[in-house]
């Protein structure tokens, strides 16, 4: 990339704007383009020093904007099948996605994790790990902070832990980690990849690019991801973790023991009640980041020591406070079906349970059945609403409530709640509609607990 070049950057979310600054950094110059018409430009260029080489379009795209553009860094929140992208393609300018222009800067060692669900508890852990152990660490991506926003500062000793979304994986082009992690693949974002096939071959690429002297960490029980590991092509060396059956090679568990096997013998590394996350998916993400963070040098001393310190992250099964005898529970990353049930899963009692939200063309079948006598009451919001309750109730799931917005739901919860009961939001759906993000939907969530 060479100085003055001019570069589109679509989407004026966080990672537009971060992508924008570190452009600006390199010497380029910005069209920043958003299809939202309703953003306001110059509050837009507040993100830049003053007459900083930006121009911002809102709403329409048209081919004159193109003239000298010879790069588009494209947010992970646009579909390559978005009108615009088309034109792009067809003007023969490249697409590159946020992570990639990072990583065209960065310097240092990489690990990447991505999966449906977990892949944030994974990076968080494997980012404490590392901090733990090395100086100079960075934690970026699907997690919040755009990679853009930290890769100039990276050096060759650093090392830099990314959760990477499917969104992000479909516009790399070099991407390459030395360590990277697929924590388990189930029906997601099917409204943006439409079918399973392609959602399972954009994850996988997040080896795309790797070598012989590379790890790749993958589950064991997925058994899509267990064919990917076999299959004598995978050039990075794998790594199966296993939270169901006993393996000959990498981790798996022994009752309550996360074991560690290696050239035909196996140890025990820890007892998972010795930890504060809780259910078995918490101890297939602790799994994984044991693999990563051994893969990337860190003493297995020092791996156990901050596993048995880390807390549950902000949104993930997240315990809010007891009140009445009533525990509440903040899974507002639960947005989709299967991380859903992971928190039904993790509950240590009858469930009231909040879901809900945007559509993203989820089956929600699974998630019903896994109720099992468990919840006591659906509450349900947001898009979804009529679409959960025909299928609950197909299911013959009828303890079904409506609620208007996130303090009706609060409350109506806290009104059906008994002593030993818990009160847990988990959509299984995303937040966009009713919340900004999902973070904002967690928030609120817990500020509507804290003034029942
Ligand atoms: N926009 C358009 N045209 C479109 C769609 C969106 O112009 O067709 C514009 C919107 O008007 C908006 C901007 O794009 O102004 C938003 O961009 P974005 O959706 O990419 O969001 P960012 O704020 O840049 O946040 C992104 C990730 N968002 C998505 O992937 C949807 C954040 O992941 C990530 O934390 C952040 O970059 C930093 O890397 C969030 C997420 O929901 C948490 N991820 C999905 C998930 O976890 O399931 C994948």
């Amino acid at each position: 990339m060479s100085r003055n070049q001019k570069v589109l950057v679509a989407g004026a979310g966080k990672s537009g704007i971060s992508s924008a600054r570190l452009l600006l950094n390199m010497g380029g110059e910005v069209v920043l383009y958003d299809g939202n018409a309703t953003l306001y430009g110059p509050a837009l260029l507040e993100n830049f020093g003053q007459g900083a080489a930006v121009e911002v379009i809102l709403g329409e795209l048209r081919p004159e904007a193109l003239a000298d553009v010879s790069l588009c860094v494209i947010s992970p929140g646009i579909s390559l099948e978005t009108p615009f992208v088309e034109m792009i393609c067809a003007a023969g300018i490249p697409i590159w996605g946020e992570l990639q222009l990072a990583c065209y800067v960065a310097k240092g060692r990489l690990a990447a994790i991505t999966g449906t669900n977990g892949k944030t508890t994974t990076t968080a852990l494997v980012g404490e790990i590392l901090k733990a152990y090395y100086r100079d660490v960075y934690v970026v991506g699907n997690i919040g902070t755009p990679y853009t926003d930290v890769a100039l500062q990276t050096t060759d000793e650093s090392f830099t832990v990314a959760e990477v979304s499917s969104f992000q994986l479909e516009t790399m082009v070099d991407f390459h980690p030395q360590a990277s992690a697929i924590l388990n693949i189930t029906p997601d974002h099917l409204n943006r990849h439409h079918t399973m096939e392609r959602y399972i071959e954009v994850k996988e690429s997040i080896t795309a690019n790797q070598t012989e002297e590379d790890v790749c960490v993958l589950n064991y029980d997925d058994e899509v991801l267990r064919a990917f590991g076999e299959n004598a092509q995978l050039l990075p060396k794998t790594v199966f973790f296993s939270s169901r059956q006993k393996l000959a090679e990498g981790y798996y568990m022994q009752g309550c023991e996360i074991m560690r096997a290696a050239d035909g013998g196996a140890r025990p590394l820890m007892d998972v009640r010795d930890m504060n996350l809780l259910g078995r998916h918490n101890f297939e993400n602790v799994m994984a980041a044991i693999a990563v963070a051994e893969a990337l040098g860190v003493p297995m001393a020092t791996i156990i020591r901050v596993v048995k310190e880390f807390k549950a992250v902000e949104h993930r099964i997240e315990f809010v406070l007891e009140r009445l005898g009533v525990r509440y529970y903040n899974d507002s990353k639960g947005t989709n079906p299967d991380a859903a049930i992971q928190a039904v899963k993790a509950m240590p009692g009858p469930i009231i349970l909040i879901g809900g939200g945007y559509d993203k063309g989820s089956d929600y079948d699974e998630w019903i059945e896994s109720f099992g006598g468990n919840v006591k009451y659906l509450v349900l919001i947001g898009q979804t609403r009529d679409k959960i309750a025909a299928c609950a109730r197909a299911h013959g799931f009828t303890n079904i409530m409506y609620a208007e917005d996130m303090a009706e739901a609060v409350k109506v919860c806290a009104y059906y709640a008994e002593s030993g009961d818990c009160v847990l939001l988990s959509p299984a759906c995303a937040s966009w509609g009713m919340f900004k993000d999902y973070e904002e939907r967690g928030r609120i969530f817990k500020e509507c607990v804290r003034n029942l």
